[in-house]
């Protein structure tokens, strides 16, 4: 590929893909996942903040700005970057593919390097779309720097030393192992690449949201979960505060929201951090996602005298069996608990749901729906499984027989507009388990202690005439989705 060439690097831009054309998400519905949120590309900002000390980059995130594919291609010919690097997930290699056909044939000089979590799970077959360059695996903090620095010194041998990176030598493909980034001391995301009015969740309407990361990586291996990066590292207390402190400093009442994939794994360092916060006085509220266990009053007290708004958990279901055939390694106790917790030091909780397992009978989704009664969560979010690419359920599935081929891998080396996931589930219980996940939605948005809590929390707070309509509007929403899957159901039945 490099032929020893040296290239000049005047402009590398480094792109967070649109939505259209992505895959289409069957598994959550319409109401649930319309313009919640919008939230910024962290990892992309990991790798620019490293490449910019050394090259001028411009972080391009065309979903906050709303862009198609079409304008993208059109503000990356303005650009005529020398270099472009692009954060890809699964469900966009469809917009992915389709942006570097039409780009390259505007710009053929132009280096072509894709990364993100899709890049761990099918790097060959990404490196094999039509116009990709190089592909980095893994994290890429460092790796994408120093492949500009290969590609700018033009000795093709540095390319066999850049961890994660993936690349055509000859006929054979090189694959270099991923890189794993060490977080004693990661330099704080510049997040000044990103124009931060654009994002926002529908939950902190009045906050500006910021986002962070304490840790990397998941030990647990629930077996629906398609994190890849498994070795945890966690950073320190006193430099995850110090970047708290540093948000709070650049951002006008700042909610930040902390993503990590478990951030109370190490209980001592959570405690560690709530005292940094609260010995530094800094004023912030802030959300995370975390695990039921460890989960104790010690730690909520702590969490919420140092700001803890909100506190999103992956209960995922409410039936014991299904809990064990998931691995979540989290008992319905510890969950009982956790929500109580938190309900006793009102601190805000979103819980997550699945329904529709291989083995699910209709009492495990009743155990759920009973479940969710039970916790009182304020906020849920809930869909029917969604076979991941490459996760130990997939696999499980094909083995079974359920899902005749796979078609993540096909669709990986094919990416086509809009991709729909194939059906593994009967008509009947398709229907099923949609008119389920209306009447979970029906029965908590619309219960009488959402609707007075939320009337409630308006009238305390900012109360805007256009958010109350937004709400009656999904009211609606739901209640019509409902009936529609009923009669959908029922005539499926009949037939
Ligand atoms: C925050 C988050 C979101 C946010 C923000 C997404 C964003 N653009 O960053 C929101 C809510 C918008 C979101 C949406 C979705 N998400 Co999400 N999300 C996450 C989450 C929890 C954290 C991401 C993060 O900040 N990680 C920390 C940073 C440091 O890591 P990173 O992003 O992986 O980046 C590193 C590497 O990937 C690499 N890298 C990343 N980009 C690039 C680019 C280049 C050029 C290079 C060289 C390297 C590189 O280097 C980075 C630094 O080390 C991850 C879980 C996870 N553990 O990563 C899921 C995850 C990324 N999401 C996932 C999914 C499936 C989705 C959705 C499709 C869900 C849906 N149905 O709508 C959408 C699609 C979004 C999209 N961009 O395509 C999957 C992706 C799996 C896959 N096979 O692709 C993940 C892994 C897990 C999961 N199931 O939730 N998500």
């Amino acid at each position: 590929m490099l032929k020893n060439k040296s290239l000049k690097i005047s402009k590398v831009v480094l792109l967070n893909l649109p939505e259209e054309g992505q895959c289409a998400d069957y598994y959550t519905p319409d109401y649930a996942i319309e313009e919640f949120s919008v939230y910024p590309p962290l990892g992309l900002l990991y790798v620019a903040t490293e490449a910019k000390k050394f090259y001028p980059v411009e972080v391009l995130d065309v979903v906050a700005l709303r862009y198609g594919i079409k304008e993208t291609v059109n503000h990356v010919e303005r650009l005529h970057p020398d270099v472009i690097g692009i954060s890809c997930t699964t469900f966009r290699i469809f917009p992915m593919s389709e942006i570097i056909r039409q780009v390259k044939m505007k710009l053929p000089e132009t280096i072509f390097v894709v990364g993100g979590p899709h890049t761990s799970l099918y790097p060959v077959e990404t490196l094999n779309l039509p116009g990709v360059d190089f592909v980095i695996k893994g994290e890429g903090d460092r790796s994408f720097k120093t492949l500009l620095d290969v590609l700018s010194l033009g000795n093709s041998e540095g390319l066999y030393n850049i961890p994660g990176l993936v690349f055509r030598e000859g006929e054979r493909v090189v694959q270099n192992r991923e890189d794993v980034v060490s977080v004693e001391n990661l330099p704080f995301p510049d997040r000044r690449l990103l124009n931060w009015d654009y994002y926002h969740t529908a939950a902190d309407k009045a906050e500006q949201v910021v986002t962070m990361i304490s840790s990397r990586g998941c030990p647990f291996q629930c077996t629906f979960c398609d994190v890849m990066i498994k070795n945890y590292r966690s950073r320190p207390a006193i430099d995850v505060v110090n970047e708290m402190e540093h948000i709070v400093s650049e951002y006008d009442n700042p909610v930040i929201q902390v993503f990590d994939d478990t951030f109370n794994i190490d209980r001592k360092r959570v405690l560690d951090i709530c005292e940094g916060i609260r010995q530094r006085k800094l004023n912030l509220k802030w959300t995370t996602r975390a695990r039921a266990n460890p989960f104790d009053e010690e730690m909520v007290v702590k969490m919420k005298e140092a700001g803890l708004k909100r506190v999103h958990f992956g209960v995922e279901s409410g039936s014991e069996t299904t809990l064990k055939k998931i691995n979540k390694s989290i008992s319905k106790e510890h969950v009982v608990n956790a929500f109580q917790l938190c309900r006793k030091y009102q601190i805000d909780t979103l819980a997550y749901f699945i329904i529709g397992f291989e083995w699910e009978t209709k009492e495990d989704i009743q155990d759920t729906i009973r479940f969710i009664k039970e916790i009182k969560p304020t906020f849920i979010m809930a869909n029917t499984l969604y076979p991941a690419a490459k996760t130990k359920i997939y696999e499980e599935l094909i083995k079974h027989g359920k899902i005749k081929e796979d078609f993540w891998q096909k669709f990986a080396s094919n990416p086509v507009r809009n991709f729909n996931l194939p059906q593994w589930q009967s008509l009947k219980t398709r229907k099923y388990l949609k008119r389920k996940l209306d009447e979970i939605y029906l029965r908590f948005y619309l219960s009488p202690d959402f609707v007075s809590n939320n009337l409630k929390s308006d009238v305390s707070e900012s109360f805007s005439l256009s958010h109350f309509f937004y709400k009656v509007k999904l009211a609606i929403i739901i209640v019509k989705s409902y009936v529609v899957s009923l009669v959908e159901e029922f005539m499926t039945l009949r037939r």
